[in-house]
């Protein structure tokens, strides 16, 4: 089936690809880190001159084809209401760009990598591609039209019912707070002693959302990842790879975009069920 959101698709795959181009130019074989013009956003939270370039370039060719919607990019928020940080949530037809989503992992050209372009509508993400221009993967999906993989539809691991039967993705992310490292190393320990099969962690959320949808993983939990432009993307392919995606709180409802508190678990329904009832729920806030 067409989506109604074709148009939405095609420019979205168009500005991923045309992203992977350059991203790809700053990491040519036996690059290090020096010539990425690496800055440090706060902490251990990296912005290079690349994410900067490929936002600005994305948000161009938004603007050229939909001169009226919103565009939420990480990196230039200006455009956002409330300067993208907090509530409300724009209901209008609005963007969520991350240019690179894996800065950190860009840096030290570990190559989950990825550009992700969500596409809302009344406050629900429509349109979601994930493009990583290292492995050449196109993960692409619309309201009603399937997610696919290169060209070929994919579904989630429908196989993994519970923690044993589990490969689980979990990113810690850029937080440092005392707290915040105990409760997520006591989750790990939990999930362990419950018999979890597999523990990964990849540096990128769009990337793990991707990785979810196409069954590559069975389950991704973060509490704590950068903000809307990480999962609005990630969040139509699972949803029409035949998964949820839930707060890491365990609610039922659809994940709330938070601006760099919320927390995620995706995956099919059994799976994130069993890997939220194992973990408990997150109670670390962010200030
Ligand atoms: C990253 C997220 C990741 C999280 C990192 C960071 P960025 O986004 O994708 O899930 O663990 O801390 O927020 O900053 O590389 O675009």
């Amino acid at each position: 089936t067409k989506s109604p959101y074709q148009p939405q698709l095609e420019l979205a795959k168009d500005a991923a690809l045309k992203a992977g181009e350059i991203i790809r130019s700053y990491c040519s074989h036996g690059t290090g880190r020096s010539s990425k013009n690496v800055t440090v956003k706060s902490g251990v939270d990296l912005v290079t001159e690349a994410d900067t370039r490929v936002e600005k370039m994305i948000t161009g060719l938004i603007k050229d084809s939909f001169p009226n919607d919103l565009i939420i990019g990480e990196e230039d928020q200006a455009d956002s209401p409330n300067g993208g940080q907090g509530d409300p949530f724009p209901t209008e037809s609005c963007w969520c760009v991350d240019p690179i989503d894996g800065t950190t992992n860009f840096v030290h050209n570990y190559p989950f990598v990825a550009v992700s372009i969500g596409y809302m509508e009344g406050g629900i993400p429509r349109v979601g591609v994930i493009y990583n221009p290292f492995t050449d993967s196109m993960y692409e999906a619309a309201e009603g039209g399937g997610a696919f993989l290169n060209g070929k539809q994919i579904t989630i691991d429908s196989d993994a019912s519970s923690i044993e039967d589990c490969l689980l993705v979990n990113n810690i992310g850029h937080y440092r707070y005392e707290d915040f490292v105990e409760e997520s190393a006591e989750r790990v320990k939990k999930w362990l002693k419950a018999g979890l099969r597999g523990y990964r962690a990849s540096g990128s959320a769009a990337q793990n959302l991707a990785h979810v949808a196409s069954g590559q993983v069975s389950c991704y939990y973060e509490h704590g990842y950068g903000g809307p432009w990480d999962v609005c993307a990630g969040m139509v392919l699972v949803k029409e790879a035949g998964g949820v995606v839930w707060d890491a709180r365990g609610s039922e409802t659809d994940l709330e975009m938070k601006f760099g508190k919320g927390s995620v678990c995706a995956g099919g329904r059994a799976v994130v069920t069993d890997v939220l009832k194992v973990a408990g729920q997150p109670t670390f806030e962010f200030s």
